[in-house]
């Protein structure tokens, strides 16, 4: 393949920077089916950053940020229509339609290749298309997990190089011939000569799809986050997912948390909640138990294999950090907020300043007057948010100060335990630790949180969000529980994580949160730790293993006894009425539901009734 038979072609100096026989043939099909004016590959240099970013500011996408608040760091507001992951446009193409399972919207593979290519065919005209070559998790892998993303979008090259190893580092990986994962996007909106571009281009139909057979990513209509960051949640979790499944390992949504003890003794922690549930503020805990230190290796996403110690090693396979910005501040989550303000951060939809810095719902220093994300004026007095719901910031993870020195290491870090959780206002105790392995898949498979901004739909109703996967399951959701069941069957057990169902959201009577949270949450860490040592009591309730108020370490906390025995009771009613929602959930689930967790459910019924 020469530079010449890439149409458009117009990289540094007209060469390609790689002789990857598959990854040429297919930007040049690429190229011929949407018509971009130009070609460029992505090196990932700053060089590249800085031309970028500028031309966003030009395009009016971008607004530099105050240099003193916010160093190299910019704002973008998204067209109104655009500011989250859209589920309902979410496909999952595989061959059959059973292998997509009931939780995902499916479609056949051809089918879907027809309707898309339709949609591309001259979609990236009066565009530059880019082809951004990246990896997930460590460069330095003996396998690395390589991508290429395609884009017509600025916004997304310079997201994935904060999010992703993104460049000619990646692309060298590839060599003439290593397998990628072939990621096309386009924000689906062609420029007619002289058409004058809007600030967010996007397109009223959105389709956000899989094709987990041929490991592939088609993605149009959308710019924002998950829809148009390929390496994120499509990548990481639902082509991975699939991965994962084929070759006996665990692609997570989970964050990866180490924990040192006052006798500097090691714990690493992953753990899966829903979107927007404290993940981010969980993974950069600063525990409140003396003695206790904490270190972040990862917000989002956990990729797990066995080592060869028979231990569960965990990666992330992500490079920045893609934070809900409302509710971050000094006092929630401070790690978070040096990140930031070490600069080199994108925000998305959060409220401008009158001196060019960013403000978001629950931030210190509230300013009386703001530009809110829909690029209007804004007072206390409004009666709308001056940032969006949904709002993000999106920064490198190498600026987080609490960064574990081994975040890079490709052979990972062993698990301890692993956390499953929710927002649940009722009935789920502060903490809970599974019977054992088997059981803690139940667990995660009957997971329920009440839904947040994170993706369209109705915020706080009850949603079974199994490991908090469902949004992001590249198959079968009974296939997929019973992977995890397999894990632990061909597993030693003693040295897989112990499994844990936190509940940081419960509340009393009057509405009031019954467990303060953030830092806090360093108590119920350490009675974590402590079962693991085997040094601490528990209840065994019909649920699961329950501590009381005195085996956790409550020292100098400032809250009501009675709220703390009130968040870890385990009420045999509300258990019973939860029993019904177990089933429903359980008969979705259909044919495929393992009978490791039928048992599971049986003997939970058995217990509560005896
Ligand atoms: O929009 S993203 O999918 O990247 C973030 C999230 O929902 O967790
Ligand atoms: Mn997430």
């Amino acid at each position: 393949m020469t530079a010449a038979t890439i149409p458009g072609l117009n990289g540094t100096d007209d060469t390609v920077p790689t002789k990857h026989a598959e990854l040429l043939a297919w930007v040049q099909e690429v190229a011929e089916l949407t018509q971009p004016d130009r070609v460029v590959f992505a090196d990932g240099s700053d060089a590249e950053f800085e031309r970028l970013s500028n031309q966003l500011v030009e395009a009016g996408t971008f607004m530099r940020l105050n240099e003193e608040k916010k160093p190299h760091s910019f704002l973008a507001q998204s067209d109104p229509s655009d500011v989250a992951r859209v589920e309902s446009r979410t496909f999952i193409c595989s061959e059959r339609e059973e292998d997509a399972g009931p939780t995902n919207n499916w479609m056949a593979p051809d089918k879907m290749r027809s309707i898309m290519n339709e949609l591309y065919r001259g979609c990236m005209r009066g565009r530059t298309m880019y082809v951004v070559p990246f990896c997930m998790g460590p460069l330095g892998a003996e396998q690395p997990k390589l991508g290429v993303e395609i884009t017509d979008s600025e916004y997304v090259v310079v997201s994935m190089r904060v999010m992703t190893r993104m460049g000619q580092a990646a692309l060298d990986k590839m060599s003439t011939d290593m397998p990628f994962v072939k990621a096309l996007h386009s924000v689906g909106a062609p420029l007619e000569p002289g058409q004058k571009d809007v600030p967010w281009p996007c397109n009223d139909t959105k389709y956000i799809t899989h094709f987990p057979e041929t490991r592939e990513i088609w993605s149009f209509g959308s710019g924002y986050g998950g829809n148009a960051l390929l390496g994120k949640k499509c990548y990481s979790l639902r082509i991975a997912s699939a991965m994962a499944h084929d070759e006996g390992w665990l692609a997570e949504h989970m964050l990866i948390l180490k924990l040192i003890s006052p006798e500097d003794k090691v714990y690493y922690i992953a753990a899966a909640f829903p979107s927007a549930c404290g993940k981010t503020n969980l993974a950069m805990i600063h525990p409140t138990v003396p003695g206790w230190r904490a270190e972040t290796l990862g917000d989002d996403i956990a990729w797990m294999r066995f080592g060869e110690d028979g231990r569960l090693y965990a990666v992330n396979p992500e490079f920045g950090f893609f934070g809900v910005a409302p509710g971050t501040n000094w006092s929630s989550n401070p790690t978070a907020m040096k990140t930031i303000e070490a600069g080199n951060t994108v925000f998305t939809n959060v409220a401008l300043t009158d001196d060019g810095d960013v403000w978001w719902e629950d931030l210190e220093n509230q300013p009386d007057h703001l530009t809110d994300w829909l690029g209007q004026p804004w007072t206390p007095d409004s009666d709308r948010k001056a940032a969006h719901p949904n709002s993000r910031y999106c920064t490198p993870m190498s600026q987080c100060p609490t960064l574990a020195p081994e975040w890079d290491d490709p052979q990972g870090v062993p698990i301890s335990a692993i956390l499953f959780g929710g927002r649940r206002k009722s009935t789920v105790p502060l903490v809970n630790q599974a019977f054992n392995w088997q059981h803690g898949t139940f667990m995660g498979a009957t997971m329920s949180s009440e839904q947040t901004a994170a993706a369209e739909g109705k915020v706080g109703s009850v949603r079974r969000d199994p490991m908090a996967m469902i949004p992001f399951l590249g198959y079968n959701v009974g296939d997929y529980l019973q992977h995890w069941i397999d894990v632990g069957k061909n597993a030693d057990e003693s040295k897989l994580p112990k499994i844990f169902y936190v509940n940081w959201f419960r509340r009393g009577d009057d509405k009031r949160f019954l467990w303060p949270g953030f830092g806090e949450n360093s108590r119920v860490l350490k009675w974590i730790v402590e079962r693991i040592e085997g040094t601490v009591d528990a209840q065994s309730t019909p649920i699961g293993y329950v501590p009381t108020a005195s085996d956790l370490d409550l020292e100098g906390l400032d809250v009501d006894p009675n709220d703390v025995d009130e968040a870890l009771a385990v009420n045999k009613e509300d258990w019973q009425a939860e029993i019904p929602l177990i089933e429903e959930w359980l008969q979705f689930v259909g044919d495929k539901l393992p009978t490791g967790i039928r048992d599971e459910f049986e003997a939970l019924k058995n217990r509560l009734n005896s």
